[in-house]
């Protein structure tokens, strides 16, 4: 009973702020409710409706239920309004044949449906886009604080019936685009790459995007279309038999353009079984590329990978690590010292062996705080507490962060995902091949530790291939 008195009350105040709401937004010429007054009429009819003094004056019939204004003047309407009904609101409560009081006002004055169904797809679209796990309905306590302040019809949902319900979801949005291919009068292109999970998770996957343009609308279209399990070894022969799984799935066997992946011998030879199978447009000139970004990559990591640079990566990787990682009181100190002088504190990005932009990074965060840094790990030199870090290094790792700069840029727009990159490709290799030509020619700073050709010449004619290839 006090449950209902609740409902009944929560209706009621959403009505009042419905009402409130319309009234007061009543600046259009419809004219709005001025009062409200009680009527003797014949109260058979008139249950259903207040009798209301419009800001005209004219008098109109307000249905207590879907607020629609009807003539006062025919008693016919007025009876055919509840009992016909057309009265939306009853008629939900008629659709749902349940016992009274169950449809509400929605907050835009329509007719507010509880509709369970609805209710469980908007569940699993929500633990879908957020990442939710599966039982997070799934506890006797938020069924309880549902059903006691929201909706008592609603029941528990479980973590099997939702994750049947995300699977539905996710059948019925796969069939949408394998149909949407069946129709497309335009060519796909692909790209696709091996994942191996996080550390302690087993397993490697093969991910597969598909990317065209949209006839109608010319708009540049992007789906991830197939993330499976594919296990090791990663031979040829088996990425040949995945990709060829994944293109008769989903419609699309004869609209490839494109398939973009690592330029590895692998998957070299899965592309030429593919070629021979489906004949692509163009004598397959364009069916192969190779990933731009992959390949500045493999670049960059040769690069970092000459001795003298290594040397001074590790020996700016040691400087921090006697400020950051020696004991917790250094650390403290250090940050005070940059609290004092009202100077950023950031804690170092490490890097890590497989990302390049890593170390780009680590040397980015550690310039930002230069002064600091020099100054803080000097007074530690000093005191015998580590080696000094000699200032060339600074102005080595300065001129480093540069040359880094332009490939972490390219990679950046050649990462992009929501337009076509290939355009791009030759700008950005034109920019990164003119830096390099740059440094090689000023010798610059690099020359002090003899890293003279950091990048060997041969590094810009493999960038160039790219083109060709
Ligand atoms: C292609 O080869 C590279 C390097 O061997 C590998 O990392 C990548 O996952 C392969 N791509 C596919 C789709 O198997
Ligand atoms: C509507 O019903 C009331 C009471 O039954 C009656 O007095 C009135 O004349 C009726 N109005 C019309 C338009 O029929
Ligand atoms: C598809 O691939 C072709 C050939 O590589 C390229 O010219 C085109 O821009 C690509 N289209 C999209 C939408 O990525
Ligand atoms: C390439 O294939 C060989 C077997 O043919 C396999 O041992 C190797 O791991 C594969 N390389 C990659 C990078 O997947
Ligand atoms: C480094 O590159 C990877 C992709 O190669 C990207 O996912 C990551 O966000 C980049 N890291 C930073 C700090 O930009
Ligand atoms: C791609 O790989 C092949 C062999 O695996 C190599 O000969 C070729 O130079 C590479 N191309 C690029 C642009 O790296």
């Amino acid at each position: 009973m006090l449950i209902s008195t609740c409902l009944f009350l929560w209706i009621l105040s959403t009505y009042i702020l419905i009402f409130t709401a319309t009234t007061g937004v009543g600046s259009t010429s419809a004219p709005t409710i001025r009062e409200i007054i009680s009527t003797n009429r014949n109260p058979q009819i008139w249950k259903d409706f207040n009798l209301c003094i419009m800001t005209d004056n004219s008098q109109k019939a307000q249905c207590k239920h879907c607020f629609h204004f009807l003539s006062v003047g025919s008693n016919t309407t007025l009876r055919n309004h509840i009992e016909h009904p057309h009265c939306e609101a009853k008629k939900a409560q008629k659709n749902q044949n349940s016992e009274a009081g169950q449809t509400s006002m929605a907050r835009d004055g329509s007719v507010f449906m509880y509709d369970p169904d609805y209710l469980r797809e908007q569940f699993a679209g929500l633990v879908i886009q957020r990442a939710l796990p599966f039982n997070h309905f799934d506890h006797e306590q938020t069924t309880r604080v549902f059903q006691n302040t929201m909706q008592p019809r609603y029941t528990h949902v479980s973590r099997s019936t939702l994750k049947r319900d995300a699977m539905k979801l996710w059948l019925a949005a796969k069939q949408e685009i394998i149909d949407s291919f069946g129709n497309i009068n335009a060519c796909v292109n692909l790209t696709t790459d091996v994942w191996s999970a996080p550390h302690g998770v087993p397993g490697s996957y093969m991910c597969v995007t598909a990317h065209w343009i949209e006839p109608g609308t010319w708009q540049m279209m992007k789906r991830v279309i197939s993330f499976e399990e594919f296990p090791s070894p990663h031979t040829g022969g088996a990425l040949f038999k995945m990709l060829t799984k994944v293109l008769t799935n989903f419609n699309l066997e004869d609209k490839v353009m494109s398939i973009t992946l690592d330029n590895a011998s692998n998957n070299t030879s899965a592309m030429d079984k593919l070629k021979l199978k489906y004949e692509p447009p163009m004598g397959g000139r364009f069916y192969h590329s190779r990933c731009v970004a992959h390949i500045i990559n493999l670049v960059v990591q040769a690069g970092l990978e000459v001795p003298a640079i290594d040397a001074i990566r590790e020996s700016f990787k040691t400087m921090l690590k006697d400020i950051f990682k020696s004991s917790a009181r250094t650390r403290q100190r250090y940050v005070k010292i940059c609290k004092d002088a009202e100077k950023p504190c950031l804690r170092p990005n490490w890097d890590v062996p497989t990302r390049w932009n890593s170390t780009y990074h680590m040397f980015l965060s550690g310039l930002k705080q230069q002064n600091t840094l020099a100054y803080f790990h000097d007074v530690l030199a000093n005191k015998n507490r580590c080696n000094h870090f000699p200032t060339e290094n600074w102005v080595i790792i300065q001129s480093l962060t540069q040359l880094l700069e332009v490939f972490n840029t390219a990679t950046e727009i050649l990462s992009g995902v929501y337009y076509p990159t290939s355009p791009l490709v030759l700008q950005q290799i034109f920019f990164m091949s003119t830096v390099l030509s740059e440094y090689e020619l000023e010798g610059g700073i690099l020359s002090i530790c003899s890293v003279r050709g950091f990048l060997p010449k041969s590094t810009i004619q493999v960038l160039q291939q790219t083109l060709s290839s």
